[in-house]
């Protein structure tokens, strides 16, 4: 065979194998192939190269036309439950009461406004000042030329119906405050308490017997569990320091053994465990009171406002 006929020869053998290779080449488990080392090294794993066998990279598969394709996204856990969706039960206790404020007015089969005055501070409460609208109750502390206990600082305060009541309970309540002026209207709160109250129409026990006070204070970067027993001067306290001009989820449970726990948010992990017993955390029947009042002395201006903005109040109970 002469020169010419070697040259043709290794001519026609390039043009197949450059044939082959644009065309779709057909799948192979046994590597890459005839994919050039500087294509190797600019691939991804799993880009498409036309006409490239390639090995199956651990956890992914190939379609029938050889496409390398990545291993499926694990199915996510359905987690539909907006943030802002009430929370279920605890594990032990079952749901008595739930308002999600979808009225227009409070309602009265379910609360009691407070009028008149608290012994605990200035200020007057009044029926006007709880609000309902667009799914939110709205406490309101603003000062008033007139109302039932004359000009003054006003605020509304509400307890939950008779009905409702019991002792070894859990109270959650999503809630944020609003104060457009908190360097001179600073108000006073406590949401939620639940205030030891009369089964029947007995006599009222003393408040410091078993006042749980789950988040009380004045100021807007925390509050404090207030857990009041023996007398007028003993408490269990505990701060607990968040945002509270953002919405939070605050749930208060109270177990059988006296026990108190505080969660934010989070409602598998409390941010507070207290191991009380029946001197510190009494058996006594207690009512869920969401309280707005002045911080002992009211402001000493007229203007200013702050609101309590409650999305939900539920109240589960112990089986
Ligand atoms: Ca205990
Ligand atoms: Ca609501």
């Amino acid at each position: 065979m002469g020169r010419r006929a070697v040259l043709v020869a290794t001519t026609i053998l390039i043009l197949g194998v450059t044939s082959s290779v644009s065309a779709a080449a057909p799948w192979t488990d046994r590597g890459w192939g005839r994919l050039s080392a500087k294509a190797y090294q600019r691939s991804d794993l799993c880009a498409n190269l036309p006409g490239v066998q390639r090995t199956v990279p651990p956890g992914y598969t190939k379609d029938a036309s050889g496409a390398c394709l990545p291993p499926p996204m694990p199915t996510p856990t359905p987690t539909a439950r907006p943030p802002n969706a009430v929370p279920d039960p605890q594990p032990g206790f079952t749901r008595v009461f739930t308002d999600q404020f979808d009225g227009t007015a409070l309602d009265p089969a379910k609360w009691l406004s407070y009028t008149g005055t608290f012994t605990s501070s200035e200020g007057c409460n009044e029926p006007d000042n709880l609000t309902v609208g667009g799914g939110v109750l709205t406490q309101v502390f603003a000062y008033q030329g007139s109302g039932v206990c004359g000009a003054g600082w006003y605020h509304g305060s509400m307890v939950v119906d008779r009905a409702y009541g019991g002792n070894n309970q859990s109270v959650t309540v999503r809630f944020r405050v609003l104060n457009d002026d908190p360097a001179t209207t600073e108000a006073y709160r406590i949401i939620p308490m639940r205030w030891p109250s009369p089964i029947d129409d007995g006599p009222v026990p003393p408040w410091y017997l078993g006042e749980a006070d789950y988040c009380e204070g004045s100021s807007l970067d925390g509050c404090s569990t207030f857990l009041h027993y023996r007398d007028v001067d003993t408490q269990v306290v505990r701060r607990h320091t968040f945002d509270l001009t953002r919405w939070h989820t605050l749930r208060a449970t109270q177990r059988p053994g006296n026990d108190v726990e505080i969660y934010l948010d989070d409602m598998a992990v409390p941010v507070w465990s207290y191991d009380g017993n029946a001197t510190t955390v009494p058996d006594v029947f207690r009512r869920t009171v969401l309280q707005q009042e002045c911080a002992g002395t009211c402001p000493t201006t007229r203007t200013g406002s702050e609101r309590i903005e409650v999305d939900f109040v539920t109240i589960d109970d112990h089986r």
